[in-house]
C-alpha cells in the first residue's frame, strides 16, 4: 500500500526535472528531462567487471524475498572470497609492508550503519561491518580491535595474501614505485547498492584498498558519507578509485543530496567527478567512479577517465554498463 509519506517522497522524486524514465542510462550524455512515474524494482548495480557475478547473488536474495541488506551483503561476500580478485578481500593485493589490510562498510535503509578499516586476516569484512552495526553502539572498529570484535563473534582468522598477491607484491618491491593504477583491468573496489520489492534501499562497499599504500593508510570505503551512503529517502551512492580524492568531497553524500534536490543519479555522479576535478590541479592518475540509485530503481555512473564499467542487474536481466566519463 502507497502511505501518504511514501506518496510525497515518490512525487518529490517524480517531479524533479532530470529524473530518467527508464532504469538503464540513456545513451547520450546529457540526462534527460522526462519525468519517471514508474519505479523499477527490485535492482542492483555494483562497480566493475567482478560485480556482475556478485549482481547475481544479490539478484537471488532479491527475487526470493529477501531484503536489500541482505542482497548486498551477500553480493559482495562473493568478491570478497574470490581468491583471483586482487583488490578485495582473500587475494587482495597487500599494502608496502606485505600485509592485506581490509576496509568495508554497509549501510541500510534504516540510517543503520556499520565499518571496519584495517582489518587483517578476515576473510568477509563486510560481514564484521553488518556485525559492528548490529551487535554494537558503533559504527567503525579499525585494526586489532576490528580484528578481536570478529574472532569473539565467530569469524575466523585466514591467510589472505595468496601466493599470486605475494609474487607481485614482490616483483613490486624491486623497484617499490608507489604507483597505484585503477582500471579495469586491476578490477578494484566493489560497491553495491540495492532496491529491493518493498522499496527499500541499502548499499555495501569492501577493498582491500590502494595496492602497496603505506601500512595504516585507510581510503574512502569504509567511510560513510565517501565509499557509500545511502538515505531511504532519496538515494544511494557508492565510490570506487582513488580514496583520498573521493573523501575530501564526501563523495557518496554529495551525490545522495544532489539527487535530493533533484538531479538524476547520472548527472549527480557527473557533478561530483567534477567537483573532484575542479579541486585538483594535476589529474593524472586520478581515477574515480561513482554510482547511484535512487528510489525510483533509476541508475547512474560516471568516471573521471574512460575505463569505469558497472554491472545493472534490472528488469531480470544482468549486464555490464560502460561509464559516462569526463576524459579519455
Ligand atoms: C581506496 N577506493 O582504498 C579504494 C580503492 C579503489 O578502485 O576503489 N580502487 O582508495
Amino acid at each position: 500500500m502507497k502511505t501518504r509519506r511514501n506518496f510525497i517522497k515518490l512525487s518529490a522524486l517524480g517531479s524533479a526535472a532530470f529524473l530518467t524514465k527508464s532504469c538503464f542510462p540513456s545513451e547520450k550524455n546529457t540526462p534527460s528531462t522526462t519525468t519517471s512515474s514508474k519505479i523499477v524494482k527490485p535492482v542492483v548495480i555494483s562497480t566493475w567487471n567482478h560485480g556482475f557475478q556478485a549482481n547475481e547473488a544479490a539478484w537471488k536474495v532479491l527475487t526470493t524475498g529477501g531484503v536489500s541488506l541482505d542482497a548486498v551483503e551477500s553480493g559482495v561476500r562473493v568478491t570478497e572470497s574470490d581468491p583471483n580478485n586482487m583488490s578485495v578481500g582473500l587475494g587482495g593485493l597487500p599494502d608496502r609492508d606485505g600485509k592485506v589490510t581490509l576496509d568495508a562498510c554497509i549501510m541500510g535503509s534504516e540510517n543503520n550503519c556499520g565499518a571496519v578499516a584495517f582489518l587483517q586476516d578476515i576473510e568477509n569484512p563486510i560481514s564484521v561491518a553488518r556485525k559492528v552495526m548490529e551487535k554494537t553502539k558503533h559504527v567503525m572498529l579499525v585494526g586489532d580491535g576490528a580484528k578481536k570484535f570478529a574472532l569473539d563473534n565467530g569469524f575466523k582468522s585466514t591467510n589472505l595474501l595468496t601466493e599470486k598477491a605475494k609474487k607481485a607484491w614482490e616483483a613490486w618491491r624491486i623497484k617499490s614505485h608507489y604507483q597505484p593504477i585503477i582500471n579495469s583491468e586491476n578490477h578494484d573496489t566493489i560497491g553495491m547498492l540495492a532496491l529491493d520489492n518493498e522499496g527499500n534501499l541499502s548499499g555495501a562497499c569492501t577493498t582491500s584498498g590502494m595496492a602497496y599504500k603505506l601500512h595504516g593508510r585507510v581510503g574512502d570505503s569504509p567511510i560513510i558519507g565517501a565509499g557509500l551512503f545511502v538515505d531511504n529517502e532519496v538515494g544511494a551512492a557508492c565510490a570506487t578509485g582513488v580514496g583520498e580524492a573521493v573523501i575530501r568531497i564526501a563523495g557518496s553524500a554529495i551525490i545522495v543530496e544532489l539527487m535530493r534536490n533533484g538531479m538524476s543519479p547520472e548527472a549527480a555522479c557527473k557533478e561530483a567527478i567534477h567537483r573532484i576535478v575542479k579541486k585538483h590541479k594535476d589529474i593524472s592518475g586520478l581515477q574515480v567512479g561513482f554510482i547511484a540509485l535512487n528510489k525510483n530503481g533509476e541508475v547512474g555512473g560516471y568516471s573521471v577517465y574512460k575505463g569505469f564499467n558497472y554491472a545493472l542487474y534490472a528488469h531480470n536481466k544482468n549486464k555490464m554498463v560502460d561509464a559516462k566519463h569526463y576524459k579519455k
